[in-house]
C-alpha cells in the first residue's frame, strides 16, 4: 500500500528524567569550620505527558521521532541549593487519541479534549539533601537520599478519530461520493474497490447551525477480520461512533447478506460495535424504480433504511433527518461525552509483530555520574 499521510498508529520508546541526588555537603567556611550540613534537594526527573492538540489530525509527526526522553534532574548542592528540575517532555497528539503499553498491550489513557495532559511516566523525584537528616543525635549526617531511577516504557499510540456517524460498506458502495455529497469534504471517488485507503471526516451541515461528523473508511470485505483486503485496522475509526450507517448498493445480488457479513467482519474485530445504533442505507438508488424498490423493501435486514442517490439527490435530505434524529435520540451518547460509555479494550500484543531489536534500554553509563552526585566529598 502506498505511503500515506494519515499516521494513525505508532510505537514510541517513552523515558521519564531521573531525580537529581540530594547534596551530602558540609558547611565549612573561614571561622565556621563546621557548620554542619547544608547539602540541597535533588531537582526531581521530568515527566512524560500526552496533550491533546485539536491542530494535529494524525500522528504522523511522531513516525519519526522514536525516542522521547524527559531531562533528568540536576544534583542539590552546597548552601541548600536545589538542583533544577529536568524538563518534562509534552507529546502533541490529536484529539482521539489513545495510549496502551506496547508489551502487554494494557490500555492506559484516553485524550479527546483540546488541552488535555496526562502524564505517561512520571520523573524519579529528587533526594533530599543531609540538612533534613540533622537531627539531636546526628548533627552532621553524611549521606544524602540519591534521586529516584527514571521510567521506560513503549508505548503504543492509535489514533481514533471523534465522529458521530460511521459509513460502513463493502468496497465500491458508494460510501466517498456520499460523503463528498453532504459535506465538503472531498475524498478520492472511483469505479473501483478500494480507492479510499484512508479514513475521510466530512462535516454535515444541517439546517441553520446544527451540525455532526461523519466518517468514511475503507471498505470491508468478507474475510476482513483473517487480514483479506486492507483488513479491519480501520475499523478502530468507528469504535466511537454511536451510530454506525451501512452503505449497500441498490445492485448488490443480496442486500440483506452483504449485511450480515459486514456485521461478522465488525464483531470479530470488537463486538461492541454490535450494541450501535445501526441504520442502512441503499446507495445507487438512482438505478431502480419504483417496483424494484418495494421488491427489495421486502426482504431487508430489520434496521431503519433508506433509499438513496448520491448522484441525484434522491433521499439525501430524508437521510440526513434520519441521522439527526437518531443523534438526538434519547440514547443516543454523544461523541464529546462518551468518554466513560467507549470502553477501551486492552490490545492483543500477540497479534503485532513486535520487533526485539527496537528495544533500546537505559544506558548503564547514565547511573555512574548520580553516585559521584551522591556524596560530595567536599568537606
Ligand atoms: N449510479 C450511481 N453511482 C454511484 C452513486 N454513488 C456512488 N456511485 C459510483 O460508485 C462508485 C464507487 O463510489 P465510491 O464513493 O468511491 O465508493 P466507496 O464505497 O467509497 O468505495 P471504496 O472507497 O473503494 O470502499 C463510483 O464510480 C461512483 O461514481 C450513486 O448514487 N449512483
Ligand atoms: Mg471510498
Amino acid at each position: 500500500m502506498a505511503e500515506t499521510n494519515f499516521v494513525d498508529y505508532v510505537k514510541i520508546f517513552c523515558r521519564s528524567g531521573k531525580g537529581g541526588a540530594g547534596s551530602a555537603h558540609l558547611r565549612r567556611e573561614k571561622y565556621i569550620p563546621k557548620g554542619g550540613p547544608d547539602g540541597g534537594d535533588g531537582g526531581d526527573g521530568g515527566n512524560i505527558i500526552l496533550r491533546g492538540n485539536r491542530n494535529f489530525w494524525t500522528l504522523l509527526h511522531l513516525r519519526y521521532q522514536r525516542h522521547i526522553f524527559a531531562g533528568h534532574g540536576e544534583g542539590g548542592s552546597k548552601a541548600q541549593r536545589s538542583g533544577k528540575k529536568g524538563e518534562s517532555k509534552i507529546i502533541e497528539v490529536p484529539c482521539g487519541t489513545v495510549a496502551y503499553d506496547a508489551h502487554t498491550g494494557a490500555y492506559l489513557c484516553d485524550i479527546t479534549d483540546d488541552g488535555q495532559e496526562v502524564t505517561l511516566l512520571r520523573g524519579g523525584r529528587g533526594g533530599q539533601g543531609n540538612v533534613h537528616f540533622k537531627s539531636a543525635t546526628n548533627q552532621t549526617p553524611r549521606y544524602a537520599q540519591p534521586g529516584e531511577p527514571y521510567q521506560e516504557r513503549w508505548i503504543i499510540l492509535e489514533l481514533k478519530l471523534l465522529a458521530d456517524v460511521g459509513l460502513v460498506g463493502f468496497p465500491n458502495a458508494g460510501k466517498s461520493t456520499l460523503l463528498s455529497v453532504v459535506s465538503a469534504a472531498k475524498p478520492k471517488i472511483d469505479n473501483y474497490p478500494f480507492t479510499t485507503l484512508q479514513p475521510n471526516l466530512g462535516i454535515v451541515e444541517y439546517r441553520t447551525g446544527k451540525s455532526f461528523v461523519m466518517a468514511d473508511i475503507p471498505g470491508i470485505i468478507e474475510g476482513a477480520s483473517e487480514g483479506r483486503g486492507l483488513g479491519l485496522r480501520f475499523l478502530r475509526h468507528i469504535e466511537r461512533n454511536s451510530l454506525l450507517l451501512f452503505i449497500v448498493p441498490a445492485d448488490a445480488d443480496n442486500i440483506k447478506e452483504e449485511y450480515h457479513i459486514l456485521l461478522h467482519e465488525l464483531t470479530q474485530y470488537n463486538p461492541e460495535l454490535l450494541d450501535k445504533t445501526h441504520l442502512l442505507a441503499i446507495s445507487k438508488a438512482d438505478m431502480l424504480d419504483e417496483e424494484l424498490m418495494q421488491e427489495i423493501s421486502a426482504d431487508l435486514p430489520d434496521i431503519p433504511y433508506l433509499f438513496i442517490s448520491s448522484l441525484t439527490g434522491y433521499g439525501i435530505s430524508a437521510l440526513k433527518d434520519m441521522l439527526w434524529r437518531a443523534l438526538n435520540s434519547d440514547d443516543y451518547v454523544p461523541v464529546s461525552a462518551s468518554k466513560e460509555a467507549l470502553v477501551h479494550r486492552n490490545l492483543d500484543i500477540s497479534k503485532f509483530d513486535f520487533d526485539p531489536e527496537e528495544e533500546f534500554s537505559a544506558d548503564e553509563s547514565d547511573f555512574e555520574e548520580d553516585e559521584e552526585n551522591y556524596y560530595e566529598e567536599d568537606f
